[in-house]
């Protein structure tokens, strides 16, 4: 049996997890395009990635005042303004991940 195309695979779906990994920037007040606080005057920490890979950025939050991690799918064409849906949250083993701050 060769391990070279094994090895080569793992090592390509390790890159390819680490690229994609979330990244959240410093919180602060969040603002839309109206001016508008995004998540109700809280304190979010942002990163972007294209998570579902359709070549448009993507847009991951973490939210202070509930612990969750939301996602917002951006439904604009790659290179164009940014259409962000509504969010949902991001589950693992079934439950939201909520992280506790402090
Ligand atoms: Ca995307």
């Amino acid at each position: 049996m060769r391990k070279t195309p094994w090895i080569a695979t793992v090592l390509l779906l390790a890159v390819t997890a680490w690229a994609q990994a979330p990244n959240f920037d410093y919180p602060y007040l969040m603002r839309n395009a109206s001016g508008f606080i995004v998540n109700g005057n809280a304190y979010d920490c942002p990163c972007f990635g294209d998570w579902d890979d359709d070549g448009s950025i993507d847009m991951m939050v973490g939210v202070f005042y509930d612990g969750n991690i939301h996602y917002y799918h951006n439904s604009a064409p790659a290179g164009s303004e940014p259409v962000f849906e509504n969010f949902v949250l991001v589950y693992s083993d079934g439950s939201p991940i909520s992280v506790s701050y402090g």
